[in-house]
Protein backbone atom coordinates (compact mmCIF):
# COMPACT_ATOMS: atom_id res chain seq x y z
CA UNK A 1 0.00 0.00 0.00
CA UNK A 2 1.42 3.10 -1.12
CA UNK A 3 0.78 5.95 1.15
CA UNK A 4 3.97 9.09 1.56
CA UNK A 5 3.51 11.45 -1.33
CA UNK A 6 7.60 10.31 -2.85
CA UNK A 7 5.28 6.51 -2.41
CA UNK A 8 2.68 7.43 -4.38
CA UNK A 9 4.54 10.12 -7.25
CA UNK A 10 6.52 6.76 -7.31
CA UNK A 11 3.43 4.69 -8.20
CA UNK A 12 2.80 7.47 -11.15
CA UNK A 13 6.45 7.35 -12.62
CA UNK A 14 5.97 3.28 -12.53
CA UNK A 15 2.64 3.55 -14.12
CA UNK A 16 4.34 4.82 -17.17
CA UNK A 17 7.74 2.81 -17.05
CA UNK A 18 4.82 -0.13 -16.79
CA UNK A 19 3.28 1.33 -20.11
CA UNK A 20 0.07 0.72 -18.02
CA UNK A 21 -2.75 3.88 -19.68
CA UNK A 22 -5.30 2.85 -16.78
CA UNK A 23 -2.98 3.17 -14.09
CA UNK A 24 -1.28 6.20 -14.89
CA UNK A 25 -4.89 7.89 -15.32
CA UNK A 26 -6.07 6.59 -12.22
CA UNK A 27 -3.20 7.29 -9.76
CA UNK A 28 -3.17 11.27 -11.37
CA UNK A 29 -6.89 11.70 -10.54
CA UNK A 30 -6.40 10.38 -7.10
CA UNK A 31 -3.44 12.27 -6.48
CA UNK A 32 -5.68 15.31 -7.96
CA UNK A 33 -8.32 14.76 -5.80
CA UNK A 34 -5.90 14.81 -2.53
CA UNK A 35 -5.08 18.35 -3.60
CA UNK A 36 -1.25 17.35 -4.42
CA UNK A 37 0.38 20.10 -6.46
CA UNK A 38 0.33 19.79 -9.95
CA UNK A 39 3.60 21.05 -10.73
CA UNK A 40 4.86 18.19 -8.52
CA UNK A 41 2.93 15.27 -10.18
CA UNK A 42 4.16 16.95 -13.83
CA UNK A 43 7.45 17.12 -12.71
CA UNK A 44 8.14 14.49 -10.07
CA UNK A 45 6.02 11.94 -11.69
CA UNK A 46 5.38 12.01 -15.48
CA UNK A 47 8.04 14.30 -16.69
CA UNK A 48 10.75 12.44 -14.49
CA UNK A 49 9.21 9.20 -16.34
CA UNK A 50 9.69 10.44 -19.63
CA UNK A 51 13.42 11.19 -19.10
CA UNK A 52 13.78 7.75 -17.54
CA UNK A 53 12.42 6.46 -20.91
CA UNK A 54 14.62 9.30 -23.12
CA UNK A 55 17.53 7.64 -20.71
CA UNK A 56 16.67 3.68 -21.26
CA UNK A 57 16.07 4.46 -25.27
CA UNK A 58 20.15 6.38 -25.10
CA UNK A 59 21.60 3.35 -23.33
CA UNK A 60 19.82 0.68 -26.00
CA UNK A 61 18.20 -0.67 -23.06
CA UNK A 62 14.41 0.24 -24.30
CA UNK A 63 13.45 1.01 -27.90
CA UNK A 64 10.82 3.30 -30.17
CA UNK A 65 7.71 0.71 -29.11
CA UNK A 66 8.28 0.82 -25.37
CA UNK A 67 9.25 4.71 -25.88
CA UNK A 68 6.08 4.98 -27.62
CA UNK A 69 3.66 3.51 -25.00
CA UNK A 70 5.77 4.70 -22.63
CA UNK A 71 4.30 8.66 -24.15
CA UNK A 72 0.86 7.02 -24.17
CA UNK A 73 0.94 6.28 -20.91
CA UNK A 74 2.17 10.08 -20.06
CA UNK A 75 -0.91 11.68 -22.30
CA UNK A 76 -3.22 9.62 -20.22
CA UNK A 77 -2.04 10.78 -16.99
CA UNK A 78 -1.59 14.57 -18.73
CA UNK A 79 -5.12 14.52 -19.27
CA UNK A 80 -6.27 13.87 -16.09
CA UNK A 81 -4.70 17.45 -15.59
CA UNK A 82 -5.70 19.12 -18.62
CA UNK A 83 -8.75 21.01 -16.91
CA UNK A 84 -6.79 21.94 -14.01
CA UNK A 85 -4.04 23.29 -16.41
CA UNK A 86 -6.48 25.18 -18.68
CA UNK A 87 -8.78 26.58 -16.34
CA UNK A 88 -8.65 30.47 -16.21
CA UNK A 89 -9.97 33.04 -13.85
CA UNK A 90 -7.60 36.10 -16.04
CA UNK A 91 -8.48 38.27 -18.62
CA UNK A 92 -7.64 37.53 -22.13
CA UNK A 93 -4.22 37.35 -22.62
CA UNK A 94 -3.74 37.39 -26.36
CA UNK A 95 -3.29 34.47 -28.74
CA UNK A 96 -0.61 31.96 -29.56
CA UNK A 97 -0.29 29.43 -32.40
CA UNK A 98 1.93 26.53 -31.91
CA UNK A 99 3.40 23.57 -33.05
CA UNK A 100 6.19 21.16 -33.64
CA UNK A 101 8.21 21.99 -36.55
CA UNK A 102 8.31 19.68 -39.95
CA UNK A 103 9.42 15.79 -39.57
CA UNK A 104 9.34 15.80 -35.64
CA UNK A 105 6.61 13.81 -34.13
CA UNK A 106 7.05 14.85 -29.98
CA UNK A 107 4.52 16.75 -28.75
CA UNK A 108 3.87 16.09 -25.20
CA UNK A 109 6.26 18.83 -24.47
CA UNK A 110 4.49 21.69 -26.66
CA UNK A 111 0.98 20.39 -25.89
CA UNK A 112 1.89 21.00 -21.60
CA UNK A 113 3.02 24.11 -22.97
CA UNK A 114 -0.36 25.11 -24.89
CA UNK A 115 -2.41 23.97 -21.29
CA UNK A 116 -0.38 26.28 -19.37
CA UNK A 117 -0.81 28.81 -22.26
CA UNK A 118 -4.21 28.40 -22.28
CA UNK A 119 -4.48 28.57 -18.04
CA UNK A 120 -2.78 31.64 -18.12
CA UNK A 121 -5.64 33.07 -20.19
CA UNK A 122 -4.01 32.83 -23.79
CA UNK A 123 -5.63 32.08 -26.54
CA UNK A 124 -4.00 28.63 -28.32
CA UNK A 125 -4.23 27.31 -31.72
CA UNK A 126 -2.42 23.84 -31.94
CA UNK A 127 -0.99 23.45 -35.45
CA UNK A 128 0.04 19.90 -34.14
CA UNK A 129 3.17 17.89 -35.39
CA UNK A 130 4.93 18.06 -38.25
CA UNK A 131 4.37 21.10 -38.98
CA UNK A 132 6.05 22.17 -42.55
CA UNK A 133 7.15 26.15 -42.45
CA UNK A 134 4.57 27.08 -44.87
CA UNK A 135 2.07 25.87 -42.75
CA UNK A 136 3.73 28.25 -39.75
CA UNK A 137 3.23 31.02 -42.74
CA UNK A 138 -0.17 30.52 -43.61
CA UNK A 139 -0.83 30.03 -39.79
CA UNK A 140 -0.02 33.61 -39.11
CA UNK A 141 -2.10 34.93 -41.48
CA UNK A 142 -5.42 33.00 -40.91
CA UNK A 143 -5.08 33.85 -36.94
CA UNK A 144 -2.59 36.83 -36.84
CA UNK A 145 -1.35 35.89 -33.61
CA UNK A 146 0.79 37.31 -31.15
CA UNK A 147 3.22 35.14 -30.74
CA UNK A 148 4.28 32.11 -32.64
CA UNK A 149 5.58 29.18 -30.69
CA UNK A 150 7.58 26.47 -32.33
CA UNK A 151 8.65 23.22 -30.73
CA UNK A 152 11.63 20.87 -31.62
CA UNK A 153 12.64 17.76 -30.14
CA UNK A 154 15.71 16.75 -32.01
CA UNK A 155 18.63 18.03 -33.39
CA UNK A 156 17.93 17.29 -36.97
CA UNK A 157 14.93 18.89 -36.73
CA UNK A 158 16.15 21.81 -35.66
CA UNK A 159 17.06 23.66 -38.60
CA UNK A 160 13.12 23.11 -39.41
CA UNK A 161 13.03 25.85 -36.86
CA UNK A 162 15.50 27.89 -38.51
CA UNK A 163 13.98 27.58 -41.69
CA UNK A 164 10.88 28.23 -40.42
CA UNK A 165 11.65 31.72 -38.91
CA UNK A 166 13.21 32.23 -42.09
CA UNK A 167 10.27 32.01 -43.87
CA UNK A 168 8.04 33.94 -41.52
CA UNK A 169 10.82 37.15 -41.86
CA UNK A 170 10.53 36.94 -45.63
CA UNK A 171 6.80 36.92 -45.71
CA UNK A 172 7.13 40.04 -43.99
CA UNK A 173 5.73 38.55 -40.69
CA UNK A 174 6.76 40.63 -37.50
CA UNK A 175 4.85 39.03 -34.82
CA UNK A 176 6.74 37.42 -31.95
CA UNK A 177 8.57 34.06 -32.29
CA UNK A 178 9.60 31.76 -29.07
CA UNK A 179 11.24 28.68 -29.92
CA UNK A 180 11.32 25.58 -27.08
CA UNK A 181 12.02 22.08 -26.90
CA UNK A 182 15.00 19.63 -25.28
CA UNK A 183 17.81 20.53 -27.50
CA UNK A 184 16.86 23.91 -28.29
CA UNK A 185 18.97 26.67 -26.21
CA UNK A 186 19.29 30.64 -26.20
CA UNK A 187 21.91 30.39 -28.25
CA UNK A 188 20.28 28.73 -31.09
CA UNK A 189 17.02 31.18 -30.96
CA UNK A 190 19.27 34.02 -30.90
CA UNK A 191 21.28 32.69 -33.86
CA UNK A 192 17.94 31.50 -36.09
CA UNK A 193 16.27 35.27 -35.21
CA UNK A 194 13.64 34.09 -32.68
CA UNK A 195 12.73 36.52 -30.13
CA UNK A 196 12.28 34.35 -27.37
CA UNK A 197 13.38 31.16 -25.70
CA UNK A 198 12.06 28.88 -22.81
CA UNK A 199 13.19 26.00 -21.29
CA UNK A 200 10.07 24.95 -19.84
CA UNK A 201 6.28 25.55 -19.66
CA UNK A 202 5.98 27.33 -16.79
CA UNK A 203 9.13 29.48 -18.57
CA UNK A 204 7.09 29.63 -21.78
CA UNK A 205 4.19 31.57 -20.08
CA UNK A 206 6.74 34.11 -18.58
CA UNK A 207 8.04 34.76 -21.84
CA UNK A 208 4.65 35.04 -23.46
CA UNK A 209 3.31 37.14 -21.15
CA UNK A 210 6.31 39.47 -21.64
CA UNK A 211 6.31 39.19 -25.01
CA UNK A 212 2.49 40.95 -25.34
CA UNK A 213 3.11 42.70 -22.52
CA UNK A 214 0.34 41.37 -20.29
CA UNK A 215 2.14 40.45 -17.06
CO1 LIG B 1 11.96 10.50 -29.26
N1 LIG B 1 13.78 11.18 -29.00
N2 LIG B 1 12.44 9.88 -31.01
N3 LIG B 1 10.20 9.76 -29.22
N4 LIG B 1 11.87 10.91 -27.34
C1 LIG B 1 14.04 11.96 -27.72
C2 LIG B 1 13.75 13.44 -27.94
C3 LIG B 1 15.57 11.64 -27.46
C4 LIG B 1 16.30 12.74 -26.68
C5 LIG B 1 15.73 10.26 -26.78
C6 LIG B 1 17.18 9.90 -26.50
O1 LIG B 1 17.92 9.63 -27.42
N5 LIG B 1 17.60 9.91 -25.26
C7 LIG B 1 16.09 11.47 -28.94
C8 LIG B 1 16.57 12.75 -29.64
C9 LIG B 1 18.07 12.81 -29.76
C10 LIG B 1 18.47 14.08 -30.42
O2 LIG B 1 17.99 14.47 -31.43
N6 LIG B 1 19.41 14.74 -29.79
C11 LIG B 1 14.85 10.89 -29.64
C12 LIG B 1 14.89 10.16 -30.85
C13 LIG B 1 16.27 9.84 -31.39
C14 LIG B 1 13.72 9.74 -31.51
C15 LIG B 1 13.63 8.99 -32.86
C16 LIG B 1 14.56 9.50 -33.96
C17 LIG B 1 13.87 7.50 -32.54
C18 LIG B 1 13.92 6.59 -33.76
O3 LIG B 1 12.99 6.49 -34.51
N7 LIG B 1 15.07 5.95 -33.94
C19 LIG B 1 12.13 9.17 -33.24
C20 LIG B 1 11.90 10.42 -34.09
C21 LIG B 1 10.47 10.51 -34.58
C22 LIG B 1 10.18 11.88 -35.18
O4 LIG B 1 9.85 12.80 -34.46
N8 LIG B 1 10.34 12.01 -36.49
C23 LIG B 1 11.53 9.38 -31.87
C24 LIG B 1 10.21 9.03 -31.57
C25 LIG B 1 9.62 9.19 -30.33
C26 LIG B 1 8.21 8.69 -30.01
C27 LIG B 1 7.22 8.95 -31.17
C28 LIG B 1 8.28 7.20 -29.76
C29 LIG B 1 7.90 9.44 -28.67
C30 LIG B 1 7.12 10.77 -28.85
C31 LIG B 1 5.65 10.60 -28.59
C32 LIG B 1 4.94 11.93 -28.54
O5 LIG B 1 5.48 12.97 -28.26
N9 LIG B 1 3.67 11.86 -28.84
C33 LIG B 1 9.30 9.82 -28.20
C34 LIG B 1 9.60 10.22 -26.86
C35 LIG B 1 8.49 10.07 -25.86
C36 LIG B 1 10.86 10.74 -26.48
C37 LIG B 1 11.36 11.13 -25.07
C38 LIG B 1 11.62 9.82 -24.32
C39 LIG B 1 10.46 11.99 -24.21
C40 LIG B 1 10.02 13.33 -24.82
C41 LIG B 1 8.98 13.96 -23.92
O6 LIG B 1 7.80 13.86 -24.18
N10 LIG B 1 9.42 14.56 -22.78
C42 LIG B 1 12.69 11.92 -25.42
C43 LIG B 1 13.74 11.86 -24.34
C44 LIG B 1 13.67 13.06 -23.44
O7 LIG B 1 13.28 14.13 -23.81
N11 LIG B 1 14.16 12.90 -22.22
C45 LIG B 1 12.96 11.49 -26.79
C46 LIG B 1 8.52 15.15 -21.78
C47 LIG B 1 8.14 16.59 -22.20
C48 LIG B 1 7.24 17.22 -21.15
O8 LIG B 1 9.34 17.34 -22.27
O9 LIG B 1 9.21 17.59 -24.79
O10 LIG B 1 11.28 18.33 -23.51
P1 LIG B 1 9.81 18.15 -23.56
O11 LIG B 1 9.11 19.58 -23.36
C49 LIG B 1 9.47 20.46 -22.31
C50 LIG B 1 10.57 21.47 -22.71
O12 LIG B 1 11.45 20.98 -23.71
C51 LIG B 1 9.82 22.69 -23.09
O13 LIG B 1 8.69 22.66 -22.23
C52 LIG B 1 8.25 21.31 -22.07
C53 LIG B 1 7.65 21.17 -20.69
O14 LIG B 1 8.56 21.46 -19.68
N12 LIG B 1 9.30 22.88 -24.46
C54 LIG B 1 9.03 24.14 -24.90
C55 LIG B 1 8.95 22.00 -25.40
N13 LIG B 1 8.45 22.64 -26.45
C56 LIG B 1 8.49 23.95 -26.18
C57 LIG B 1 8.08 25.07 -26.93
C58 LIG B 1 8.25 26.33 -26.36
C59 LIG B 1 8.80 26.49 -25.10
C60 LIG B 1 9.19 25.40 -24.34
O15 LIG B 1 7.90 27.47 -26.99
C61 LIG B 1 7.09 27.40 -28.14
Amino acid sequence: MTDTLDDRLDAIFDAVLDYDDDAAERLVRAELARGTDLQLILNDALIAAMDEVGDQFGQGTLFVPEMLMAARAMKAGLEVLRPRLTETDTAPAGTIVIGTVHRDLHDIGKNLVGMMLEGAGFTVIDLGVDVPPEAFVAAAHAHRPDVLGMSALLTTTMPNMRKTVALLREDGWNGRIMVGGAPVTREFADEIGADGFAADAPGAVALARRMTRAG
